[in-house]
Parts: C-alpha cells; structure tokens; sequence
C-alpha cells in the first residue's frame, strides 16, 4: 500500500514558532535533533461532545468543570506534545498509534504499606470514571479546555497505604525504544519523570485520565494513564504511567533536570513569573471553531484560574522562587 503523504501545513503557521523552536534547541544542545518523515495521518471520526448539562454550583465551585467553549476533539488528538514520539505536534498522532497500552501494569513502590506491581484494571477498579472539563496550559503558551475522563488520582494512591514519611509522589512514563522512535535521541533523558508534593497529589482536582470526549485515552494523549493537574503547565501532566514511588524527598523530574532555571518542580501557572526567554502573560487558546490557525490570545490566569481551589497549598511560599 502507498504511504500517503499529506500536505504539512508549516509548522509556523500552527505552532507558537519562536517559543516552540527554542524549546527544541534546549533539546537540541543535548542530542542531534530526530528527523522524522512525514507519514500518513488518519483523521479520526469526531466524537459528539459530551452533553451539555448545566454544571451544579458544587462542581463550579471545586474547579471540576467549566462551561468555557471546548477544544475540537480534532485538535486535541492531533496537536500532543509527547517526546517519546519526536517533537513535531504531529509526531505523536501519527507515530503512537502502535504504542501497546494492553496488557499494562503500574508498579508502586516506596513509602508505603502495600507496595507491588497491579494490573491496570485491577489499580482503577471500583472506582467510578468521572467527567472533568479542565483547563490545559502548556508552557509554550497555548491552551486547551479538555473533557476528561479519569479518577482522583489520591483515591487510587490511598488504595496503597502511603505511610507519614511519603512527602512526594514520582511518575515514570514507559520508555520502549522499540515502540517510541524519540527515545532514540537523548533529548530528554529518558525515561521521562514527573512529581508532585503529596498535598498537590491528593487534592480533589488532580486527576488519573483514562479517557476524553467520553472514549477511551488516545495513545498519543497518553494512554492508557496520565496525570492531569490542571494548575500546572502543561508538562507536569505525565503520560503513559508505568511506575509511581512514594518519596520522601522532592524528586527529579525530566524538564527541570534538562534546564532547573527554566523549569521548576512546582511549575504553577504564574503570568506574573516570565519563563526566562518569553513572556507567561497570555495564551493562544485553541477552542471551539478558532482551531490551531485562528486562535486568538487571552490573559493567562494564577494557578491557571485554579487559585480559589489551590492557593492554600501554596500560603507564605515566595512563588518566583518556588516558580
Ligand atoms: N511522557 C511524556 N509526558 C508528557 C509530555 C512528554 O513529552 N512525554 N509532554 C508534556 C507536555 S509539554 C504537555 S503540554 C502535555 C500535552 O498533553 P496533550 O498532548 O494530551 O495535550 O503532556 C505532557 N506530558
Ligand atoms: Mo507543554
């Protein structure tokens, strides 16, 4: 069968171009950049969106959904930042479709009563996929308004006992050379790691996503696990989660690992801390019909208008240190 090749619409066009390319020349710095060839994309049949029932003051008020216009399922599929599948905003739609997210296992282990390596139905079972409308602001300076599936992430995390010296929570993401053609390139070094402090990790708004648009995560959104804390850039939302620790002290996390002045542990959404090569006062939200080529630029919010639900955790900690 021939390879369809699709017209690339220039990336400048889609992307945040200068921000964007200097992200990848911070990667570049450490490893030859991937030079992947464009194959064929398939679109995927659009899912209708989920229906639209008036959101209950109690759900308004915990930040658990918003009735903002959302983000085409077309865009949020197509448009990925994961590594492991290069670093072009298509690479993951396109290469990760062969990423084998069953059988799938998480191994939990470190400060904790109950450690071990559980099934993937075995970790979520009982626990009832709830639908969150979140908010997504990527580092780079776009955004996205996405309608989750998943579960607290703390309700899976007390199911192992974490005991009173777990302080932190870490994440690995799988890292398959043979089924992630990125990890051939020592950009990140992989595999790709996140964390939480253990307060952030358990409070109600962090989310363990199996799904959005009410199906089942595509592997290029991280399936068949990824966090989603939506106070946070974008980066802090790891996919494809093979192994989380209970720690106690603050552990490495791939992004501040490759540049700590750039990337913080934290990585709150803050339009008052510039990262320090671009400005964090505005988005290019990526929603409704204003898809990739038109979005328009809002005001980015604290905690990324998460504030009322977050900022306690927060209370008396300089945030352009703790940035
Ligand atoms: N393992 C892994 N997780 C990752 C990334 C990645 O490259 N590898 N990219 C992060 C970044 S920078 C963003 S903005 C979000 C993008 O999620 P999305 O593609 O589902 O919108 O995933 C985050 N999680
Ligand atoms: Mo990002």
């Amino acid at each position: 069968m021939p390879i369809l090749r699709l017209p690339r619409i220039p990336a400048g066009e889609i992307t945040d171009e200068p921000v964007y390319r200097d992200r990848r020349r911070l990667l570049a710095a450490f490893a030859a950049s991937p030079l992947l060839g464009a194959v064929s994309g398939c679109a995927e049949a659009e899912p209708p969106p989920p229906p639209k029932t008036a959101i209950s003051s109690a759900d308004a008020k915990a930040g658990f959904r918003t009735d903002e216009e959302l983000t085409r399922y077309e865009d949020i599929t197509t448009y990925n930042n994961f590594y492991e599948f290069g670093t072009d905003k298509g690479d993951p739609s396109r290469a990760a479709k062969t990423l084998r997210t069953s059988p799938w296992s998480v191994a939990v282990d470190g400060e904790c009563a109950r450690p071990g390596r559980v099934a993937l139905e075995d970790l979520l079972h009982g626990l009832a996929p709830q639908e969150r409308v979140y908010r997504l602001r990527c580092v780079e300076g776009w955004s996205m308004v996405i309608p989750w599936l998943g579960v607290p992430l703390g309700d899976v995390l007390k199911r192992f006992e974490p005991t009173s010296r777990a302080k932190y929570v870490a994440f690995t993401t799988l890292a398959d050379p043979k089924q992630m053609p990125g990890i051939r390139y020592r950009s990140i070094n992989w595999p790709y790691r996140e964390g939480l402090r253990i307060d952030e990790a358990m409070h109600p708004l962090t989310l363990l996503a199996t799904g959005l648009y009410g199906k089942p995560l595509p592997q290029q959104n991280g399936a068949p696990l990824r966090l989603v804390v939506p106070w946070k850039y974008g980066f802090k939302s790891i996919k494809s989660i093979v192994a989380i620790r209970f720690a106690e002290r603050m552990p490495p996390t791939a992004w501040h690992d490759l540049q700590p002045s750039e990337y913080g542990f934290f990585s709150n959404v803050n339009p008052d801390v510039d990262h320090p090569r671009w400005s964090q006062k505005t988005e290019r939200r990526i929603a409704g019909s204003k898809s990739k080529l038109f979005a328009g630029r809002i005001p980015t919010r604290p905690f990324n208008g998460y504030a009322e639900q977050v900022a306690a955790m927060y209370a008396g900690m300089d945030l352009r240190k703790w940035y």
